[in-house]
C-alpha cells in the first residue's frame, strides 16, 4: 500500500504511479532521471507533500493514494511462447462510413457505398476493416450515440446490406470489425426512455440517475462542454453523460445491464463479425458514489472528474467477464480505445496473460509535450520517435502495440507536422513507411493512403461535429468569435471526416448531391483516380509498402532495435527475424542529413526520393523527409 511513509521510488514502481509521473514529465518535457536519481527517488512522500503544500492539497493526496492503490498487479515481464494470432500481422483500415462512399446519392455514405469499394480496399492489401458505428442512431455524435444496438441506421442501409457486406469482405480474404459503443447509449435508446419515464422501471439501474432537488450531483465535466449532468425538469432528475447530453452513461456495475451487452455482442459475433473496437472502454467503471473530481487534477488536465473513471475499480473485472463470456468463445479480436491510459496501464489492459483486451489505442503520441489537440503548433516528429523508443524499451513478449496517429477524432498528421504543400508528398510517404514498418499492428485511417491533409473550412457553419459546435459556442462567449474560430479550426474532428476524395468531379466521386459535410475546394490531384494514374503517387507507394510488408516476415514479426537514438531529426531501426534483417532510415526534417548506417552491400527496397535526386545529392546523404528501407546482407 502506498501511503505517507512510502518513497518516491515506491510510487514510481506502481503502474499507475509510473504512468502518471511519466505523463507529467512528458507534459513538462523533462527527462526520467529527475525522478529516478537517488536524491529524489529515496524521498518519502510525506516530505514531498510538505514541499508541495502550496500546490497540492490533502484532497489531492487522498485521491492520488486511492488511485495508486487501485492496481496492485504488475504488467507481465515475458511470455515464453508468444503466439501469432492473425491480428498481430494484420494491417487494419478504418472506415468512417458516413464519409466513405454514397451509393444512393443522398449525400451520406452508406453500406452499399462501402461494398462498391471493396475491390479498392482489397487492392490496398489491407487485412481487416474497422467500421465506425453504423447502428441505428439519431446521430447526435455521428452514430456514437446508439439507439438500437441490433439495427442498422436508416441512412446506412439495411441489415441485408450489412450481411452482404460481411460476406463480400470475407470472400476477399479480409476481416471486418465493428465499433462497440457501450460506455453510453443514445438517450433515445428504449432502455433510457423507459428508465426516464418510469422511476420504477428496472432500466433505471442501467444508467446513473440522481434526484434533481440536490443540484448537480458532482463537478465532473463533459468532453463536449459543460457539466457531465443533464437535468430533466419534468422528471426532476439528473443523468450522467461524459459525452454529449444525448449520450447517457451506462451503469456497468449493474449486472443485468452487462448481461444484455454481452448478449448483444454475441449476437453480432454469431453473424460472423471478427471482433470489435471498443469505444472509450476504459471509462466504463466509475468510482463508487461518483465523488467530486479533485480541483488540482482538473486544473492540470481540464477533464474534471477523470481520475474517478479512467481506470475505475472494476475495469479489469468487467473486461475479463466480457472476454470470457463473449469474445473468447468466438475467438474474436478486441482493440480498446483508451484515452488517458499510459504505457503501464495499457500493458495491464492488453498483456497476453491478462485475458482482457488484445490491443489498446494509446493516445500519448498524438500531441507534443504540453500541447493539446486545439493548440496551434507544429508537431515535431522527434517526439514521435522518442515515444516509440520509450515504448519498446518497456514492452515484453507479453505485449503487442497498435500503431496509429490518425482516426476520425483527430486532424491529419501531415498538417500538424508541416502544412507546406511542397512537402506533402514526401512527408506522406515518410509517415507511411513509419506506420507500416514499425513493430506492432498498424491502423490506417481512410485517406491516409492518399496523403490527406486538413480542410480549408471557412466558418463554423461548414462544420458538423457536436464537439466543434459546442466548443465554438463556449469559446465565442468567453473570447469572441475570431479567436474561437481559430481554436476550433485547429483541432476540429471534422478535418478527418470530410468525404473520401475518389475523383476530380464535383463532389469528388463521393456523391453527386451536396454531402452531409462538404469537402472544401482545392485538393485537386490528390484523389484516388488521380493517384491511380500516377506511379509516383502516395497511393502507389502505399501499395508498394504493403507488398514489402507481406513479403518480409521481419517487417511483421521481427524484433526492433534502434540506431543512433540520440541523433536529432534522424530515426532508424532494424527489424530482424530468423536471419532476415531490414533497416529503415527516416529523415525527420526538411533538411539534408548524413546517412549513417546503410552499408555498400545493403539492397535498397524502397525510398521516397527519385534516383536522379539521390544521384545529385550523393549516396551518403538523406534528403529532406527521405525514407529508405534496405534489406541488409
Ligand atoms: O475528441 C475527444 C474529446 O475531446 C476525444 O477525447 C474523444 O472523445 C475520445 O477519444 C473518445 O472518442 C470516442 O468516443 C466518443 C466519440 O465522440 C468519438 O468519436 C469516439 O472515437 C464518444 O462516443
Ligand atoms: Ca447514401
Amino acid at each position: 500500500m502506498i501511503n505517507d511513509r512510502s518513497r518516491v521510488k515506491d510510487v514510481y514502481a506502481t503502474p499507475i504511479g509510473r504512468d502518471v509521473i511519466d505523463k507529467i514529465l512528458l507534459q513538462l518535457d523533462r527527462p526520467h532521471w529527475i525522478i529516478t536519481n537517488p536524491l529524489v527517488s529515496n524521498l518519502r512522500i510525506s516530505r514531498v507533500r510538505k514541499l508541495s503544500r502550496e500546490h497540492l492539497d490533502d484532497a489531492f493526496w487522498e485521491t492520488f493514494y486511492w488511485l495508486l492503490n487501485l492496481e496492485t498487479d504488475q504488467p507481465g515481464a515475458s511470455n515464453p511462447q508468444p503466439a501469432w494470432p492473425w491480428w498481430k500481422e494484420a494491417v487494419f483500415y478504418q472506415i468512417y462510413p458516413r464519409s466513405f462512399a454514397d451509393s444512393n446519392q443522398d449525400g451520406i455514405g452508406d453500406i452499399n457505398g462501402i461494398r462498391s469499394k471493396l475491390d479498392y480496399l482489397q487492392s490496398l492489401g489491407v487485412d481487416a476493416l474497422w467500421l465506425s458505428p453504423i447502428y441505428d442512431s439519431p446521430n447526435d455524435d455521428n452514430g456514437y450515440d446508439i439507439r438500437d444496438y441490433r439495427a442498422i441506421m436508416d441512412e446506412m442501409g439495411t441489415m441485408e446490406d450489412f450481411d452482404l457486406l460481411l460476406e463480400e469482405v470475407h470472400e476477399r480474404g479480409m476481416r471486418l470489425i465493428m465499433d462497440l459503443v457501450v460506455n453510453h447509449s443514445s438517450d433515445e435508446h428504449a432502455w433510457f426512455q423507459e428508465a426516464l419515464n418510469n422511476p420504477e422501471s428496472p432500466y433505471r439501474s442501467y444508467y446513473f440517475f440522481r434526484p434533481g432537488a440536490d443540484g448537480l450531483p458532482n463537478n465532473w465535466r463533459s468532453y463536449f462542454s459543460g457539466p457531465a449532468w443533464r437535468y430533466y425538469p419534468e422528471q426532476d432528475v439528473y443523468t450522467l453523460h461524459l459525452f454529449s447530453e444525448k449520450q447517457p452513461d451506462l451503469n456497468w456495475d449493474h449486472e443485468p445491464m452487462r448481461q444484455d451487452i454481452m448478449e448483444m455482442v454475441r449476437w453480432w459475433l454469431d453473424k460472423g463479425v471478427d471482433g470489435f473496437r471498443l469505444d472509450v472502454i476504459n471509462y466504463i467503471s466509475k468510482r463508487e458514489g461518483l465523488p467530486d473530481g479533485n480541483d488540482t487534477i482538473r486544473e492540470l488536465i481540464t477533464f474534471g472528474g477523470i481520475e474517478n473513471y479512467f481506470y475505475g475499480p472494476n475495469l479489469n473485472k468487467y473486461l475479463r467477464e466480457l472476454r470470457r463470456e463473449a469474445f473468447d468463445p468466438y475467438d474474436a479480436f478486441s482493440v480498446g480505445e483508451t484515452p488517458g491510459i499510459g504505457l503501464e496501464l495499457g500493458r495491464l489492459l492488453s498483456g497476453a496473460d491478462r485475458k482482457e483486451l488484445d490491443l489498446v489505442f494509446n493516445f500519448d503520441q498524438l500531441e507534443a509535450p504540453g500541447k493539446a489537440r486545439f493548440d496551434d503548433y507544429s508537431y515535431d516528429l522527434n517526439y514521435l520517435k522518442k515515444y516509440y523508443i520509450k515504448y519498446h524499451s518497456r514492452l515484453s513478449d507479453n505485449d503487442w502495440m497498435s500503431i496509429f496517429w490518425e482516426n476520425h477524432d483527430h486532424p491529419r498528421m501531415i498538417s500538424k507536422v508541416n502544412p507546406d504543400p511542397g512537402q506533402r508528398r514526401l512527408l506522406a510517404k515518410l509517415l507511411l513507411v513509419w506506420l507500416l514498418t514499425m513493430k506492432g499492428t498498424p491502423f490506417v485511417y481512410q485517406g491516409q493512403e492518399l496523403g490527406a491533409v486538413n480542410q480549408k473550412f471557412s466558418s463554423i457553419a461548414d462544420m458538423r461535429d457536436v464537439e466543434s459546435v459546442n466548443l465554438y459556442a463556449e469559446l465565442s462567449a468567453e473570447q469572441g468569435e475570431e479567436s474561437a474560430w481559430a481554436t476550433v479550426l485547429t483541432g476540429s474532428r471534422d478535418h478527418a471526416r470530410v468525404p473520401m476524395n475518389w475523383d476530380e468531379t464535383p463532389g469528388n466521386g463521393f456523391s453527386t448531391v451536396e454531402a452531409w459535410l462538404p469537402r472544401p475546394e482545392g485538393d485537386d490531384g490528390w484523389s484516388v483516380a488521380a493517384q491511380e494514374a500516377d506511379p509516383d503517387s502516395v497511393l502507389a507507394d502505399f501499395r508498394r509498402l504493403m507488398a514489402l510488408r507481406k513479403q518480409y516476415t521481419a517487417l511483421r514479426r521481427g524484433s526492433i532495435s534502434f540506431i543512433k537514438e540520440k541523433r536529432h531529426d534522424y530515426f532508424a531501426y532494424l527489424r530482424e527475424w530468423q536471419g532476415e534483417k531490414i533497416l529503415v532510415e527516416l529523415n525527420l526534417s526538411d533538411l539534408s542529413h548524413l546517412r549513417s548506417q546503410a552499408s555498400a552491400g545493403d539492397k535498397l527496397l524502397y525510398t521516397n526520393v527519385k534516383p536522379a535526386e539521390q544521384e545529385g545529392a550523393g549516396r551518403r546523404r538523406l534528403l529532406p523527409y527521405q525514407a529508405a528501407i534496405y534489406l541488409c546482407k
